[in-house]
């Protein structure tokens, strides 16, 4: 946490401010239970805890400087306020250690304030882990943090990625990539397992062999490497409950190799071996296209490979039969990412455990389930056959059995209609023969869950429309959400405070849908007042950080309006930018008296482009050049300003989404699967700008449309639109066809003849969205845009009328919970019930 972006953070675990990816694994609550010795051992440790262990200030400082004592040794020497950081945390937050993490930050607070240090400065020494690419591992942080808060006895896995997100820096408007080695001066909350150790295999070959008078196959793999477990505390929220984000790192085996040190080469095989630790070095910074790389492919392996050796350990200290398996173990896939599970689990089973193919077929089928985070079917993870054989070749044979079942099955079931059987395997042939790992993970799932109820319907209707003829059962909705601990509590203490005061009562802290309570008292004016005062401060926060970082200064009185998100076509950061360019124009054009009336507007823009994405980093550098006009013409001075926010992440998330006064969510219906930056800001009081996509379609059911700024073309439409350029439908036929192309080619002309420089590069830009090429439909949404654009204006000038809007979004954001979600993961996906721990 950091105190520039939020009092009171610094006791939360980096992991929970974070955006991690992968899996996350449940476990039933069985699987606690009867630990028989171990458990009277922890109990009694517990008791002895509450004794020594006190969180009181004089006993934190105690710890402080024991730690700088005998831990760093640095009491002769200086102790700065990162040493100060990293002591906090080692002494306090060791999960064995401590119970109600939350509760102790004040306590934190004035220990290090009586030592001399300034808590806030103390606080804003950590920085994120950006283990994740942008909503599907963020989404992750934030159910970690719930089913820790509601008493799920849950584990997360992932890697241990020495190389984060890339940090974005803009040099003269062009996007750089710059490497993120967080781990430079360690990481504090992490716990290293050293003796947590797994062997990952890659490579060889295939044997049979004659067992017990059965053919049994066998894998003698060619490489080996070693994975060691990070662990990260998760505490949950009012709770003992602190669950673990297990993290692996690649390791050199320690098995040597005698061969290779006895032919003499001693040296380059030390570095042939040192090379093992490049598989967990860096996350793929691309978040959607893949490239069928073969280290991806590895990363997936061997975070697979170890987490599932490390789930049947635990399994198998406490039982022997199998068909207990998903009686214990749920294993939820994260999107396809790690569906490899799918195939080592089989392998495991019949290969090392050897069940039947049917017993262990049987077993697999009971306790996987998955939620896809995507919804264009392009978007669809595959992986070429002749990779995956020559790294996995046990793996590729269990793949082609199980679609050979599969298949067989299928023909039982709708006959021999090939053109069905074949979009349905789960091989698919073609130039590069390939394995749909969607298709895979359906196949064995019980559940297939969508992030949205307009995801599923696309889901049910689209993307897997033939596995939902097949088993309609499968198919669920789990409209995600965000945890409004982080997104409130830590990112707006100001707001916390607020409204724990209005509602008497901090309980909507564990239990969002007391939020709702905030709707009794919308038209009181005293309410109105503090509530404006909340943004305010709010609003001066981020201003400071704009100038600090741009060097712009923004009048508060301006409305802040804000679109930070990954940089993506379908996400139209464009459109934002031709709405800029129009409203520039129409200020140009204004008179005096005319201008006096307009509602100062601050656009602010963040977003990283992955590093190979052309058109992404176009967008970005149109953004610089068109805020490079605009913000040095003396004419037009407050009335508008565009700052680009570099390196958007967490950190900076946390500071600009309290500050907003609109933000925008502009993707073309049908293309975000759910969205979770528009629940963001639903909670902080910002008034949504947004077409009907995603999880939008849900937040207009809980407001009210009348809460919100809707436009554009809605999801139905969007493939006629396509089509003939101009709708047919009804809620278009309002804005003219004639008026959308003046208006946007005129932005689109100043773009082309290089009013905003660089003509010859914004080219390519601009061709993908001229007319026929215009797939994300921006010529077609842009009046829609304008007029939505224009009621936010015409509101904001209604302060009173604005206020209420934003008080009713924070009340109706209590849907938007990620406990919400998580409660409904438990009971209908992983039916696992609550393990509360005494406190
Ligand atoms: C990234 C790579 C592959 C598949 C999906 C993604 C991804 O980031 N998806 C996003 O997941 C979020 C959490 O469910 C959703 O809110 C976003 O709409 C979706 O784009």
């Amino acid at each position: 946490g950091s105190g520039s972006n939020g009092v009171g953070v610094g006791m939360v675990p980096a992991v929970s401010r974070s955006a991690v990816s992968r899996g996350v694994v449940v476990r039933r609550p069985g699987f606690v239970e009867g630990l028989g010795e171990h458990r009277a051992k922890a109990e009694r440790m517990f008791s002895l805890m509450d004794g020594f262990l006190k969180n009181d200030p004089i006993s934190l400082q105690k710890d402080i400087l024991h730690h700088v004592e005998y831990t760093v040794a640095r009491s002769r020497f200086s102790f700065d306020d990162f040493e100060a950081y990293q002591e906090v945390v080692i002494g306090r937050v060791s999960w064995l250690r401590d119970r109600d993490v939350w509760h102790i930050v004040d306590q934190c607070a004035e220990a290090l304030n009586q030592l001399g240090f300034e808590f806030e400065v103390v606080a804003e020494q950590e920085g994120d882990a950006a283990l994740g690419n942008g909503g599907l591992a963020r989404f992750s942080a934030c159910q970690m943090d719930s089913l820790a808060t509601l008493d799920y006895p849950a584990w997360g896995y992932g890697l241990r990625y020495e190389y984060g997100l890339f940090r974005q820096i803009i040099v003269d408007g062009f996007q750089h990539e710059q490497p993120d080695y967080w781990l430079n001066f360690g990481n504090p909350w992490e716990i290293a397992r050293i003796h947590v150790t797994y062997e990952v295999k890659f490579y060889g070959t295939v044997e049979e062999v004659e067992m017990n008078g059965d053919k049994q196959k066998i894998w003698i793999p060619g490489e080996t490497v070693e994975a060691v477990a990070y662990d990260n505390p998760i505490p949950g929220y009012g709770t003992r409950n602190t669950i673990n984000l297990r993290l692996w790192a690649a390791k050199p085996s320690s098995k040597f190799d005698l061969e290779a040190y006895n032919t003499g080469d001693y040296i380059n095989s030390v570095v042939n071996r040192q090379r093992a630790e490049t598989i967990s070095n860096v996350l793929y910074p691309d978040d959607r296209s893949h490239q069928g790389k073969e280290l991806r492919l590895k990363q997936q392996y061997f975070f697979v490979s170890a987490s599932l050796q490390d789930i049947m350990r635990r399994f198998k200290e406490e039982h022997t039969n199998f068909d207990e398996l998903p009686e214990k173990v749920a294993l939820h896939l994260n999107d396809t990412h790690p569906s490899l599970s799918i195939a080592e689990v089989m392998r495991m089973l019949v290969d090392e455990e050897h069940l039947s193919w049917k017993k262990a077929w049987d077993i697999v089928c009971k306790i996987f389930s998955i939620t896809t985070h995507t919804m264009v079917a392009e978007g669809l993870e595959k992986i070429p056959v002749d990779l995956l054989g020559s790294l996995l070749p046990r793996h590729l044979e269990i793949l082609y059995e199980i679609n050979h079942h599969f298949m067989e099955e299928l023909k039982e079931r709708i006959g021999l209609d090939y053109s069905r059987l074949s979009q349905m395997s789960i091989v698919e042939e073609g130039a590069v023969k390939s394995i749909r790992m969607a298709n895979l993970s359906i196949v064995c799932s019980h559940t297939v869950n969508g992030v949205s109820k307009l995801h599923l319907e696309t889901l049910k209707t689209k993307t897997f429309k033939d596995f939902y003829g097949l088993w309609p059962e499968k198919f669920q909705c789990k409209t995600n959400g965000v945890t409004q601990r982080r997104w409130i509590v830590v990112s707006n203490p100001s707001l916390r405070d607020l409204i724990s005061k209005w509602l008497g009562t901090e309980a909507w802290i564990r239990d969002a849908d007391i939020l709702s309570g905030l709707r009794d008292h919308v038209d009181n004016a005293d309410f109105h007042l503090e509530w404006k005062m909340v943004k305010k401060v709010n609003k001066m926060r981020l201003a400071e950080y704009i100038e600090a970082m741009s060097g712009v200064k923004v009048s508060l009185d301006a409305m802040f309006d804000v679109q930070v998100k990954r940089i993506h076509e379908y996400k139209r950061q464009l459109l934002n930018i031709f709405g800029i360019i129009h409203r520039y124009n129409c200020l140009k054009n204004m008179d005096k008296d005319s201008r006096r009336k307009v509602v100062p507007r601050v656009c602010i823009i963040g977003g990283k482009a992955a590093p190979g994405y052309e058109m992404a980093k176009k967008i970005i550098k149109l953004c610089h050049a068109v805020a490079e006009k605009i913000n040095n013409d003396t004419d037009i001075g407050d009335l508008l300003k565009l700052v680009f926010i570099p390196d958007y992440n967490v950190s900076v998330a946390e500071l600009v989404i309290p500050g907003a006064d609109l933000s925008q969510h502009l993707s073309t219906a049908g293309n975000e699967a759910s969205g979770t930056g528009n629940m963001k800001f639903l909670m902080n009081g910002c008034l949504l700008l947004a077409t009907e996509d995603g999880s939008t379609v849900e937040i207009v059911e809980e407001i009210g449309a009348d809460n919100l700024f809707l436009f554009g073309a809605k999801v139905d439409e969007v493939a006629e639109l396509r089509e003939n350029g101009v709708s047919n439908l009804a809620p278009l036929q309002n804005a003219s066809p004639l008026k959308v192309p003046l208006q946007f080619s005129r932005v689109l002309r100043m773009v082309r003849d290089g009013y905003f420089g660089h003509k010859d590069y914004f080219k390519s830009l601009c061709d993908s969205v001229e007319a026929a090429n215009d797939y994300y439909l921006l010529g077609t949404d842009f009046m829609s845009y304008l007029e939505a654009q224009a009621a936010a204006d015409k509101t904001f000038v209604n302060q009173e009328k604005w206020t209420r809007m934003s008080i009713l979004s924070v009340a109706g954001s209590w849907r938007f919970s990620s406990d919400r979600t998580i409660q409904d993961y438990a009971e209908s996906t992983w039916k696992i019930n609550p393990c509360r721990c005494p406190l």
